[in-house]
């Protein structure tokens, strides 16, 4: 009986992150908890990009500033793959604002701001698929 639930997850490496030279220490964090990095690039996106992968946002009122932000210089991008990665990929991240993020988490240590805060991760399987694709797919 297989039991195991290897699962691939979307990681980037927010502007914010790449600017201050800690993709190196945020891969890290990623690798010592069991990720592995089985795709990795580092490319700068137009804006109307960053608003194709932030669709589902598009009625918020940051959705403007976070496209132009995400567009806004070099991220890392990252197909993470482990057991369960998706739900752990979000538990290492931590909470969406950094001020709310547990100890040892990417975000609580990184982090800058609720915008600027270091890291993008899917949050669920499905979208981790489209994610994976929107990035990869060639
Ligand atoms: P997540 O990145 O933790 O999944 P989402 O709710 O999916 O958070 O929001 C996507 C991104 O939009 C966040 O990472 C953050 O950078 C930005 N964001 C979310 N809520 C706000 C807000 O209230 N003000 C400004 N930016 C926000
Ligand atoms: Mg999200």
């Amino acid at each position: 009986m297989n039991m195991s639930n290897t699962e691939q997850t979307l990681s980037i490496i927010k502007p914010d992150a790449v600017e201050r030279n800690l993709d190196n220490e945020i891969k890290e964090m990623f690798k010592n908890k069991g990720f592995s990095i089985v795709k990795e690039k580092k490319i700068q996106i137009e804006k109307s990009e960053a608003e194709k992968f932030y669709k589902v946002h598009e009625t918020k009122p940051f959705y403007n500033d976070l496209c132009a932000y995400l567009s806004s210089g070099p991220i890392v991008v990252m197909t993470l793959e482990k057991e369960n990665a998706v739900l752990g990929n979000r538990e290492l991240m931590g909470a969406t604002n950094p001020n709310d993020a547990e100890e040892g988490t990417i975000r609580k240590r990184y982090g800058i701001s609720i915008d600027k805060n270091s890291v993008h991760g899917s949050d669920s399987v499905e979208n981790a698929k489209i994610e994976i694709d929107f990035f990869f797919k060639d």
